[in-house]
């Protein structure tokens, strides 16, 4: 049977035929929120079993994205969590923003992705960078997924190196002229704005907003993924696009503005993993204590328990990672590499929590019966985006030796 928007509500759907996810606290972390937090995650993990979880194996094994929800992410706050109210924005801290992120990325990493973007990457920009006037142009618009953003970094030879991108801008007096392309952008085949980094004359970094409908910009959408398959992703072409100066934002220049909105969007990543991993754990737990062999449930082997005892042990010391992270956020004291850290860890952690629940549901592991395969294929694009595994090593290396690998 298929929704109105022509995906199937009954394929796929897990295992026990509804989402029966239970959140994993091992050590009280709880007791270190507040009741709003509580409240905001509440909200969100209810949104997420009644509106993600009956669709998204289907979607991901179609490969499509499910646009019907962005309305619904829009109305739980998901999207500009930390941006102020003034510009439609949820005006919530640090620690809550982490904790959608972890809701989302638990029901799946392409819905998170989807959110990180909207918010981390288009509004917060937008609020820090731009004029008074494109805030409230764009801001309350994006807030409620009126209108969908998406972010320009990454060119066919500049992935982990975005500071030798060659995508460009030339000064026309009222407008500048934009050339070149940009790939592997979430969210582009639908974005009815795009936020570019491009370089100007002088070769310094200037970002700009890129609306769909200008003459010669294109969202190519790219096929063939076998990861966040139900997330939208695509390249942005630029042939001689006029942009008008008012679209330029005024108050940064170089590498620094784009690194600034990765930091922001790799601290919900830190958050988000976490997510994912708690959904394969709880699965993998709860299919050890079902699933009979050899006359008693797999749960009773030692070497299930041990998988699942390493798994409770990274996710809490994840879980930690991520809340002492939100406080210094929080206090504006969190360090670009202590983000760095954390996305690392926390991805890490997730993917390889993934790939042991994995072996615990057997051959059921591999079927879209259960989230595992879907969570582990994810996480391949998350370990890669918003800076490689590698990268973010290099980046703690540079900070604990006072060494640059880089250059
Ligand atoms: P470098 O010389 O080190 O720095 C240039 C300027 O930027 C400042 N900076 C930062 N500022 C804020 N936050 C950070 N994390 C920052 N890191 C550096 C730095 O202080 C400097 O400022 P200034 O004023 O002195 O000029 O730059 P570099 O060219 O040597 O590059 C360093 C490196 C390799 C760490 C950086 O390029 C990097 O992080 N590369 C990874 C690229 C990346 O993460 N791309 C992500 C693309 S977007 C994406 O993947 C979205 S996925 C979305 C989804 O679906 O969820
Ligand atoms: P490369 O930079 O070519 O790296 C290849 C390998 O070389 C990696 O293992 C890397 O760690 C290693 N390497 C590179 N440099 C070094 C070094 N100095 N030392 C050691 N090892 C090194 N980008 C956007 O701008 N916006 C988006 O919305 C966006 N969404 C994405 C969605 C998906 C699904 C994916 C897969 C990617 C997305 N990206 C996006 C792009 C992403 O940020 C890049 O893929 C990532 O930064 C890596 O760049 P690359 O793929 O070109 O790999």
């Amino acid at each position: 049977m298929a929704n109105q928007n022509g995906i199937a509500t009954e394929e796929f759907v897990r295992a026990a035929g509804q989402d029966n996810y239970t959140y994993h606290d091992y050590y009280a972390i709880d007791d270190l929120l507040t009741e709003e937090h509580k409240i905001i995650r509440e909200a969100a993990r209810d949104w997420v079993k009644k509106e993600v979880s009956p669709i998204i194996e289907d979607c991901a094994q179609k490969a499509q994205f499910p646009h019907h929800i962005l309305k619904g992410l829009g109305e739980i706050g998901a999207f500009g969590p930390s941006i102020p109210a003034k510009y439609g924005g949820g005006g919530m801290d640090d620690i809550s923003y982490g904790i959608i992120m972890q809701e989302l990325e638990r029901g799946d990493s392409g819905i998170r992705s989807t959110a990180s973007v909207q918010g981390s990457l288009v509004m917060y920009p937008i609020y820090r960078f731009a004029s008074e006037a494109q805030k409230m142009k764009f801001l309350p618009k994006l807030a409620t997924g009126e209108l969908m953003g998406c972010f320009g970094l990454t060119e066919p030879n500049h992935g982990s190196n975005p500071g030798g991108m060659t995508t460009n801008i030339v000064d026309k007096g009222d407008h500048v002229v934009l050339n070149g392309s940009k790939m592997w952008i979430s969210n582009a085949p639908f974005a009815d704005i795009a936020v570019v980094w491009a370089k100007n004359e002088e070769g310094a970094i200037r970002g700009l907003v890129v609306e769909r409908g200008m003459e010669g910009f294109s969202t190519p959408t790219m096929h063939g993924k076998w990861s966040l398959r139900a997330s939208a992703t695509g390249e942005l072409v630029f042939e001689d696009v006029k942009v008008p100066k008012e679209n330029i934002f005024p108050e940064i220049s170089g590498l620094r503005g784009p690194l600034t909105c990765l930091s922001s969007a790799r601290y919900g990543i830190a958050w988000g993993a976490i997510g994912a991993a708690l959904d394969c754990y709880d699965s993998a737990l709860r299919y050890s204590q079902e699933r009979i062999q050899f006359d008693k449930p797999i749960g009773q082997f030692q070497l299930t328990q041990k998988k699942l005892a390493e798994m409770i042990t990274e996710i809490t010391k994840a879980q930690l990672l991520a809340w002492r992270l939100g406080v210094l956020k929080a206090e504006g004291k969190a360090t670009p590499a202590q983000i760095s850290m954390a996305k690392r860890n926390n991805v890490d952690m997730a993917l390889k929590i993934a790939r042991e629940a994995r072996q615990i549901h057997g051959g059921m592991g591999i079927s879209g019966e259960y989230p595992i395969m879907r969570h582990m294929m994810n996480l391949e694009s998350v370990i890669t985006y918003e800076g490689t595994h590698d990268i973010h090593l290099l980046i703690t290396g540079m900070d604990v030796t006072g060494f640059n690998a880089f250059k």
